[in-house]
């Protein structure tokens, strides 16, 4: 039996390539393939040192790094579950994921060590070790004194890869267990429709603690060979500057709208580009006008969840055509049940195992014929191109980052004087959408400062509504239900810079 261990894979890829260049990062650090190899064997023989054993999770929040990505691979070549976490997230969200993930080891920030410290003695976690922004720490230590050669831990395709947190509309973040065969299948299928080659240069700017940034840019770009320039983070000029270099990127809405708000970003710029994808949330057809106009490329939008990878692409070759995702990718079917538009549902060798621990949400989120139910409204035309259209689930994203209203709403309303409060999503010139509250009052309230201060402290900053509006009462229908969509339309000018 061959091992289905997505390591196994990469690691075939990483001895063809050699000593070619594969990451190179802004501040001069570079690896070339051959690095990739050893580095990868270094942390599988940590882990294992600490006492990670196949099957056990690796919880992981820390600063994007080039070691974070060789511990990301260790992880996998040891046969571990890799569980990485917004570094946004505050202290008491990584103790319930910790609490839920039950994981053997925690990587984090040197600054969040002693506080983890305490947190994993309560969860039974083994050790609690470091890597910083730089790569340096206990870890990074650790590895280096290790063999950098070693067995890839044989897997089979059902067999854990990742365990990532997707928060729910009701109750707590759920795991969605990731498998080997969902990202290998989804890595070849890229690969093979965006035209991935050796040749690439992928320009990587996504954090790497959520599908797109890890997922779908790391793997398709180590499996085909291809060079990244790596970015800590999404800066416009910073990427501007090293944009002539680059053949691909791969972004968020808000890096598009952001990258057409700056003057140096010119068709010049683009000179070498092949490929410009989006995804995460949705991009305004007005962006992709204003991108091909500014620069002759039309983005590429995709489509995709944690749960399933990517589900469906615009065409390399064909029309991308501004407000749809395209067609489901090849092994993927995607339906509609119940007349248009209606909710997406999606089968395939993408779609994750299930739940963690859950086996009642995974059966609530599936239909009798296994379909995943994704929670997204859309249509489907005779061609098969797929449009999302709305959201069934009470959900907003701001930036690429997931916000669930319900945990905010939480939040809010165990502050005295909060009598209740609604959250919402409303347009936002920067994130597409920004978090904004509407609250109602049984008592005297403190200033607005310092209810946003309040939550600051008990949730990751993007989850933070930027404003909160005092109101009489929230509009409700005939159940007694709080209108969000007549909320929405209220409150539509939030972010709309005065006249
Ligand atoms: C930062 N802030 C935000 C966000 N990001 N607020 C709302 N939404 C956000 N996304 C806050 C900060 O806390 C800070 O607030 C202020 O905005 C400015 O922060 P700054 O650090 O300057 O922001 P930034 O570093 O420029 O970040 C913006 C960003 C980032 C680059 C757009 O959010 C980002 O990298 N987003 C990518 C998300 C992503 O990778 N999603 C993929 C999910 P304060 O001053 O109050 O502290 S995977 C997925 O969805 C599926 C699978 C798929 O299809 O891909
Ligand atoms: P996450 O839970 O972070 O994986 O977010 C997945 C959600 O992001 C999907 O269910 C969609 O609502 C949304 N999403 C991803 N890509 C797109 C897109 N191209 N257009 C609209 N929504 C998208």
């Amino acid at each position: 039996m061959t091992n289905a261990n997505l390591y196994f894979l990469l690691d075939q890829r990483f001895a063809a390539e050699g000593a070619r260049p594969a990451i190179r990062s802004r501040d001069g650090a570079a690896m070339t393939f051959h690095d990739l190899r050893t580095g990868a064997a270094r942390y599988a023989h940590a882990l294992a040192a600490l006492g990670v054993e196949p099957g056990d999770r690796v919880t992981v929040q820390v600063e994007k790094s080039l070691a974070a990505v060789l511990l990301y691979l260790g992880c996998l070549k040891a046969g571990a579950v890799f569980q990485p976490l917004n570094t946004a997230y505050t202290e008491s969200e990584v103790d319930y994921f910790v609490g839920d993930a039950e994981p053997k080891i925690i990587v984090c920030d040197p600054a969040r060590q002693q506080a983890y410290r305490a947190l994993g003695d309560g969860h039974k976690v083994l050790a609690v070790v470091n890597l910083d922004q730089h790569g340096q720490g206990s870890l990074a230590d650790l590895a280096s004194r290790m063999d950098e050669q070693g067995e890839t831990v044989a897997r089979g395709p059902d067999d854990l890869a990742g365990l990532l947190y997707t928060s729910g509309t009701t109750g707590r973040s759920k795991g969605a267990m990731i498998t080997h065969r969902n990202l290998s299948s989804n890595a070849e299928s890229l690969i093979e429709l965006w035209r991935i080659t050796e040749d690439d240069v992928l320009l990587h700017a996504l954090p790497i603690f959520h599908v797109h940034g890890l997922y779908v840019a790391l793997n398709t770009a180590f499996l085909s060979g291809a060079e990244i320039i790596w970015f800590d983070r999404f800066d416009a000029a910073v990427v501007i500057s090293s944009l002539p270099s680059a053949t691909l990127m791969m972004g968020v809405p808000t890096f598009y709208t952001r990258l057409l708000g700056t003057a140096s970003f010119t068709r010049d710029t683009c000179a070498r580009m092949r490929l410009f994808i989006s995804g995460s949330a949705p991009l305004l057809a007005e962006t992709h006008t204003e991108f091909s106009a500014r620069t002759g490329h039309a983005i590429l939008e995709r489509y995709g969840m944690t749960e399933t990878g990517m589900i469906a692409s615009n065409p390399y070759q064909g029309a991308r055509v501004a407000g749809t995702v395209g067609f489901a990718l090849p092994g993927v079917d995607v339906r509609i049940t119940g007349g248009q538009p209606g909710v997406l549902e999606v089968k395939g060798p993408n779609v994750f195992k299930g739940y963690w621990r859950m086996p009642e949400k995974t059966k609530e989120e599936f239909t009798a014929d296994q379909y995943f139910i994704t929670g997204d409204v859309g249509t489907i035309d005779e061609e098969g191109r797929i449009a999302i259209v709305g959201r069934a689930k009470d959900l907003i994203i701001s930036g690429g980052f997931n916000v669930y209203p319900k945990e905010v709403e939480e939040v809010l309303d165990a502050l005295p004087g909060i009598l209740e409060s609604a959250v919402i999503g409303v347009p936002h010139p920067d994130f597409g959408e920004g978090v904004i509250a509407v609250v109602t009052a049984k008592g005297p309230l403190p200033p607005e400062a310092e209810m946003i201060a309040h939550v600051s402290a008990k949730l990751a900053r993007f989850k933070v509504p930027k404003r909160i509006h005092v109101v009489e009462e929230l509009p409700r229908n005939a159940m007694g239900k709080v209108q969000k969509a007549e909320l929405r339309k209220r409150h539509a000018d939030a972010f709309k810079a005065p006249a």
